[in-house]
């Protein structure tokens, strides 16, 4: 039997210092509940819900049951022409939980496809009212809404940018809300600063509204270190977008299912957007799906041309999955009926309590957080930017907790099923990450 607990060189990982995790490998190979387990059998509290999917904790019951009869029932069939219950049932119940007016739901495979077919649907939507010439997309600068080639445009990821210049679409950007100057140890919405959206003013006067086809942004940046909007922040870019006439786009990869404290973002904070995306918890990590979910008159709006052909010439071989679907529907029912949202709510501020400790640990320099997300941003090393972080990451995984560094911000996004108890493990394993790291590099040595 080959040695499972050695990787070979063939697996090009994703977004993965390759050489550096080869040369010290750090696997999961089992997990349950808010904890993974190392192929020796050694426990890892998972810190981030694997990459911010599994709100309902690894191996839900229900949801295993779910995907077994699934897959003793049928296993694929596409959704081209013909089409499967589950399918149908998954986009009904996603509609009938989205905010007023959005109840059309295009379903895809990951947060990559949903922001590309978003892309897609926006460009579609103004050329078939004859204005083909919206094509400028406006993202946010720290944003991110994956690897494709629409989710580059929009995203403000510099190293996602970089290579791939020839291929984008055009696209400009809104600054960051991040401030650091006044936000560093915020807990929840910064007060200040919801006129950083009046930058789509300056945006619009530069480009002319009937060039800009959709605006992009998170409600919260997530995989940027959890960039907290402004109280008034996306009510005021929802006002703009409204008064010249431009799609709003809220990207709830990460947001959406629950981690605000409510399904959507859109509903935590109160603000409804004209298309939402989603990915990663709607099936709680166990399958790959994602969608788009759009106000009707979008959708009714590309319902024409000749019957017997496609409206919209795009989808996936595996666009609304059946084994996805299954855990889909097992999911949210697993969000009603153990009230793993009402969950959130309550854990939340204990949560918030708890990741503002470590504000001091030695070279925290900022903590901010909204529902069960936190990001805990170190001074980085003087060896270089995102060195610290990494280097805290590894520490963490040895001492028992699954972090994510991006740069020099350790990320925080328990399961939703956390105990206190156990939030506040993750959070006493992170500060000795920090600690111990601090030490081995001690401020001004490399
Ligand atoms: N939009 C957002 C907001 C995301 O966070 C995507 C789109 C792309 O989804 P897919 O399923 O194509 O990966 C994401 C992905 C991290 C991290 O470390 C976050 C993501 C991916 C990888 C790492 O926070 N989010």
């Amino acid at each position: 039997m080959k040695d499972t607990t050695a990787p070979t060189g063939a697996f090009w990982m994703p977004f993965t210092p390759n050489r550096a995790f080869k040369a010290a490998p750090r696997l999961v190979a089992r997990a349950e509940g808010v904890r993974y387990y190392t192929p020796d059998g050694r426990e890892v509290l998972d810190g981030t819900s694997g990459l911010w999917c599994v709100g309902a904790g690894h191996r839900h019951p229900r949801i295993v049951a779910a995907m077994k009869r699934q897959l003793d029932t049928l296993d694929y069939a596409s959704n081209f022409q013909v089409g499967h219950p589950g399918a149908f049932e998954l986009a009904e119940r996603i509609a009938a939980v989205a905010p007023p007016g959005l109840d059309r739901v295009f379903l895809v495979n990951s947060g990559s496809e949903a922001c590309d077919t978003a892309v897609k649907v926006a460009l579609a939507f103004w050329r078939a009212q004859g204005q083909g010439q919206r094509t400028l997309l406006i993202g946010r600068e720290r944003g991110f809404h994956g690897v494709g080639f629409g989710g580059i445009s929009v995203g403000g990821m510099t190293a996602n940018r970089r290579a791939f210049g020839a291929a984008m679409l055009r696209a400009d950007h809104l600054r960051s809300t991040w401030d650091p100057a006044t936000q560093a140890f915020v807990r929840g919405q910064p007060a200040a600063g919801a006129e950083m959206a009046d930058e789509m003013e300056r945006l619009v006067a530069l480009h002319d509204a009937s060039n800009i086809a959709a605006v992009f942004v998170e409600p919260v940046a997530g995989s940027t270190g959890v960039l907290v909007p402004p109280l008034g922040y996306l009510q005021r870019l929802r006002e703009l977008c409204t008064r010249h006439g431009i799609l709003l786009v809220f990207d709830e990869v990460i947001t959406g299912f629950g981690r605000l404290g409510a399904m959507f973002g859109a509903q935590a904070l109160g603000v409804v957007p004209d298309m939402i995306l989603f990915a990663k918890t709607v099936s709680n990590g166990a399958a790959p799906l994602g969608g788009v979910i759009v106000r009707r008159e979008i959708h009714d709006t590309l319902m024409q041309g000749p019957p017997h052909l496609a409206e919209l010439m795009h989808g996936y071989t595996c666009s609304g999955h059946p084994l996805a679907c299954a855990a889909g529907l097992a999911m949210l029912d697993v969000l009603a009926e153990d009230d793993l949202i009402g969950r959130v709510r309550t854990l939340a501020p204990h949560f918030e309590r708890t990741v503002h400790a470590l504000a001091s640990a030695p070279g925290v320099i900022s903590v901010r957080n909204l529902g069960l997300a936190a990001g805990i941003e170190l001074a980085p090393s003087p060896a270089g930017a995102g060195q610290r972080g990494a280097a805290v990451q590894a520490a963490a995984f040895d001492l028992g907790v699954l972090t994510r560094a991006p740069g020099d911000t350790l990320v925080l996004a328990p399961p939703f099923v956390s105990t206190p108890s156990e939030i506040e493990q993750m959070a006493e394993r992170l500060r000795a990450a920090i600690v111990q790291t601090h030490s081995d590099h001690p401020e001004g040595s490399p």
